[in-house]
């Protein structure tokens, strides 16, 4: 029988060859899994659990919050708080950041997630997900500010995102490629089960709400428009097209089977640069789509180069992949 590598083992392994994993990240890692078998679980209940519909609140964002919402971003407090590795936490569902207690000990890292994300998807049962996002504490600074947040996603030491579908699967980078587990209900643990994960560089499905098209840009327009026309437009193929509404699962798709993902900006809303969040979403995934061969922009820059100003930055996302994302981004360069 093959052995089966459980995160915990992967995680020990990889601080014992490569050294480049330290205890207190390797314990963060595991803390942020263990909360998330706890939301597959509260997901999992769906009405049986009375978790569905909405909280009757919003977020700072003015987003409705989602009872799902406000119990995952519960759990994965709750859950890092006390372990002694983190200096404080940012979330897509609360105002400020949360420094860890003074009851607690304090750590050096800084740990930034989208509880669940795709929350449009909760109430009927698509798959949905928790990203997360591992930044060190800037050296020197004592306390712990927003300020000390705002470090470009290149900075990122870990990055990830457990998707609550069919499987509840963790997506995990380190800086050294991506790998997948797959969470064994029976045994309540993550399996290795994908090891240096590839997005193809080319590909025939391109992910988009396209209910905005008449808002996009030129250059996105001119992108889908070519897909469009197919075998016999300028692309000479046809395209096939997805969109879930789960940035998680479109994500998880194109990591899968290629693809190319885009929330642009639009004029809807001309003085946002997008909808989705740069340090909740967009870094990570950037970085996850990265480490797996494929490319991630605003359309014009590369995303883990953007310097944020604030905790809850959004940006124009173009990931997926490389040869489909760097056409788009030159035909906004052109
Ligand atoms: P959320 O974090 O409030 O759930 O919003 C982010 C989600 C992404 O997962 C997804 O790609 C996008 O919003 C879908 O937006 P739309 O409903 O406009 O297509
Ligand atoms: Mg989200």
């Amino acid at each position: 029988m093959t052995q089966r590598i459980s995160l915990t083992r992967y995680l020990v392994e990889q601080q014992r060859i490569r050294h480049h994993l330290l205890a207190e990240l390797r314990l963060l890692i595991e803390v942020v899994a263990r909360a998330c078998k706890g939301i597959s679980h509260a997901v999992t209940q769906g009405a049986l659990g009375g978790v569905l519909g909405s909280a009757g609140s919003e977020n700072v964002q003015g987003e409705v919050q989602k009872k799902l919402d406000i119990i995952a971003n519960e759990v994965l407090i709750e859950a890092n708080e006390w372990g002694g590795h983190l200096a404080a936490m940012a979330s897509e569902e609360m105002d400020g950041i949360y420094a860890v207690p003074n009851r607690f000990p304090q750590g050096e890292y800084l740990l930034l997630f989208d509880p669940l994300d795709g929350s449009s998807n909760i109430d009927v049962n698509v798959s949905i997900g928790t990203i997360f996002s591992v930044l060190q504490k800037p050296e020197g600074s004592t306390g712990v500010t927003e300020q000390d947040f705002l470090q470009p996603g290149s900075r990122q030491v870990a990055a990830g995102y457990c998707i609550y579908g069919p499987q509840t699967t963790l997506v995990l980078t380190l800086g050294h490629g991506v790998v997948m587990f797959t969470l064994d209900r029976e045994q309540g643990s993550f399996v290795l089960t994908g090891e240096d994960l590839r997005v193809p560089e080319d590909t025939r499905e391109f992910a988009i709400n396209m209910s905005n098209m008449r808002h996009w840009d030129a250059p996105v327009k001119r992108y889908v428009d070519e897909c469009l026309a197919g075998k016999e437009g300028p692309r000479g193929k046809d395209f096939n097209m997805r969109w879930i509404a789960s940035m998680v699962a479109d994500v998880h798709r194109i990591l899968t089977r290629g693809g190319i993902f885009m929330y642009p900006w639009d004029k809807r809303e001309p003085d946002k640069p997008g909808k989705l969040r740069l340090m909740y979403e967009a870094n990570p995934m950037s970085w996850i789509i990265e480490q797996a061969g494929g490319a991630a922009t605003n359309g014009r820059q590369r995303i883990l180069d953007i310097q944020p100003n604030g905790l809850h930055e959004r940006v124009s996302v173009i990931l997926g992949s490389r040869n489909e994302v760097e056409r788009v981004t030159q035909y906004h360069l052109n």
